[in-house]
């Protein structure tokens, strides 16, 4: 995916290898339910260490178990990038194991 702002249908290609991730509000959403506040304390600190590393922060929201995020590119005018489809593959790939 290009490190800029995607077309419709490049979000959609993106979408059908994200299971559970959906558009709305104009971002990438999704939520996750984990075994535990503690497995989902640990993604978020995970996620949060590459979310940095990538300087690509998502808008998130913690209660109990649950994680909802939302990742769009502010820098981009608030569109949906190829950096928004990377960090959601990262949190696919780090959430699978710690999910109810
Ligand atoms: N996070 C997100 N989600 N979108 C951005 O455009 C963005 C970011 N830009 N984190 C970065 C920080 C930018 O503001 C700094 C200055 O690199």
């Amino acid at each position: 995916m290009p490190r800029q702002k995607l077309s419709s249908e490049e979000i959609q290609q993106a979408l059908a290898d994200l299971p559970g991730w959906v558009v709305k509000e104009g971002k990438l959403y999704k939520q996750y339910k984990f075994k535990s506040f503690a497995q989902a304390l640990g993604w978020l600190v995970t996620v949060g260490v590459q979310a940095d590393k990538m300087d690509h922060h998502p808008e998130w929201c913690n209660v109990y178990n649950r994680v909802e995020v939302f990742l769009v590119t502010h820098d981009l005018d608030n569109s949906i990038s190829g950096w928004d489809v990377e960090l959601a593959q990262h949190m696919e790939k780090t959430a699978v194991p710690l999910l109810q």
